[in-house]
């Protein structure tokens, strides 16, 4: 889709507006019975009085059924052939091209996304599914015949580990969603799937679709509800295989804890926060620079964990880049996600703009404030926060990940690039990292010394593209295998090696041919 062709936007207008008719609902499925739950109304946070759905949250009884139905179901689809599973993730593909609109519609008014985040989203979920299905069938269809003594054949096979759960944030309502279900059931599992509070209606929808391209309804369940309720029932439960989770520091390492006890020893695949910084040195070029900074700190109105948190500026080029910066701030359309000029919407709740206003309150009495763009009476409705940069001195006066619109900036002395990369270092994250410079040499330095599972040089930092940029940190940022990468998928599953001694009586050659 062109977005630029505006014959394309007018027809796009109208089906959006045909989907926005509508009021949405989401519900526990287990075992494709509906179920129903404590009734929760969803309004969109563009103006906090749009009722734009009802969201029915699973009973705590839910997780056990689901439990027990995944796991007897789980032998059979992890012994089905890889391409069978590749094939109904190419079919979800197909239904999310087709159901574009209405996965937008859903995307923009529940998880307050612009309608160019929102078709990047799909198309993110669509590159989901067809990237692991030809994964799937690479690693998964054909067992590695290994070498081994005369007289002996080895076989090496990658299968599915049993029920997985799968936790979604709400920033990627779809295509982070979409990408960890249809990576654990690529892999053989069986999934059970808690979508964040907030985007459930989004998720409810995603799960519908891949149902009808026909993943079956044993091996597929949904459980909205809290993180607190059903996503902690889930992770205690004896039965789990493992988890994919995608969300903060501090949950990912509550679930670590939980894995923990009992009996159980699964694996946890965990994609969290980051502090992401970009260098700039004196020989950058300023006007991709500030290009560059503004899409990555304010795209997603911040709401990226890939999203720039601070900017090193080297002295000499500082003063230039910072008059730039804010007089691009200034050009900045802040507004309602669902029109085609608006570069950032809302935050996505009352709740997310009071931290973020904490932290700028801090931010008002020890930093220098740069610029704060600035908001309109019809704004004030919806769960809005202007986008703004303050100058710190030091990364550690940031205690934690600032999830939402807020750039910091820090000057550092050209002598003092060793002491920048260490301190990037001991933020303790790794996820995602800008460097803006000319000079090979820095360029070499910078990315051999910091620890960061996506390094991005003179561009943004955000958009990790399935297949190209496979995408995850490390350290406090996750445990990777990287998202969208050759590896992902292995993780999901288990490896088996089968040894045949192909001389004993009887000989069993043919067994493993
Ligand atoms: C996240 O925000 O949780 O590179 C992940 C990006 C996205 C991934 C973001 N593909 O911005």
């Amino acid at each position: 889709i062109n977005l630029a062709d505006r014959e394309i936007q007018n027809r796009l207008i109208h089906a959006l507006g045909q989907a926005c008719q509508q009021s949405w609902q989401a519900a526990p499925i287990v075992n494709g019975d509906i179920l129903t739950g404590k009734q929760q109304t969803r309004l969109n946070p563009a103006n906090h009085r749009d009722a734009i759905g009802e969201v029915l949250l699973a009973d705590l009884s839910a997780v056990d059924r689901a439990f027990s139905i995944a796991h007897s179901a789980a032998p059979k689809w992890a012994n089905n052939s890889a391409s069978e599973r590749a094939a109904l993730l190419e079919r979800a593909a197909d239904l999310f091209e087709e159901k574009c609109t209405e996965l937008m519609a859903r995307i923009m008014r529940e998880g307050g996304r612009t309608l160019h985040d929102a078709l990047n989203e799909v198309r993110e979920a669509i590159d989901f599914c067809r990237y692991y299905a030809v994964q799937a069938r690479r690693h998964f269809e054909h067992p590695i015949v290994l070498p081994g003594i005369t007289g002996e054949m080895n076989q090496l096979r990658l299968v599915g580990r049993g029920v997985f759960v799968c936790i979604s944030p709400w920033n990627f309502p779809v295509a982070i969603f979409t990408g960890q279900i249809v990576a654990a059931l690529a892999a053989g599992n069986c999934v059970i799937a808690k979508p964040a509070a907030l985007t459930s209606l989004c998720a409810g929808y995603v799960v519908s679709l891949l149902h009808e391209a026909g993943i079956p309804k044993d091996v597929l369940h949904f459980l909205p509800g809290r993180g607190d309720e059903i996503g902690m029932k889930l992770v205690s439960d004896a039965r789990i295989a493992g988890v994919a989770f995608t969300g903060s520091t501090s949950t990912a390492r509550q679930i670590n804890q939980i894995l923990a006890q009992g009996e159980r020893i699964v694996p946890l695949i965990a994609e969290t926060g980051g502090q992401n910084c970009m260098i700039v040195d004196s020989s950058a070029l300023p006007e991709q620079v500030v290009k560059d900074a503004i899409a990555s700190a304010f795209n997603s109105a911040g709401q990226r964990c890939s999203a720039l948190r601070v900017l090193f500026l080297q002295q000499e080029i500082a003063p230039q880049i910072l008059t730039m910066l804010s007089g691009a701030m200034d050009e900045l359309c802040i507004g309602n996600p669902m029109n085609f000029t608006t570069d950032i919407g809302p935050v996505i709740s009352s709740a997310a703009c009071k931290e973020l206003r904490q932290h700028c309150d801090r931010m008002n009495s020890e930093a220098r404030q740069i610029k704060i763009a600035s908001l309109s009476q019809s704004h004030a409705e919806g769960s809005y926060f202007a986008p703004c940069v303050y100058e710190i001195e030091r990364l550690d006066q940031l205690k934690k990940e600032v999830f939402g619109p807020v750039l910091h900036v820090i000057r550092y002395q050209a002598d003092q690039l060793d002491k920048v990369v260490e301190d990037i270092n001991n933020s303790g994250y790794g996820l995602t990292l800008g460097i803006h410079s000319r000079i090979d040499a820095t360029i070499d330095y910078i990315t051999r010394h910091t620890h960061c599972g996506n390094s991005y040089v003179n561009r943004n930092i955000i958009g990790a593209v399935v297949g190209s940029q496979p995408f995850g940190g490390e350290g406090l940022s996750g445990t990777g295998p990287k998202a969208g990468g050759p590896h992902y998928l292995q993780r999901f599953a288990t490896e088996r090696v089968v040894t045949v001694n192909t001389t004993a009586v009887g000989g069993n050659a043919a067994l493993l041919s």
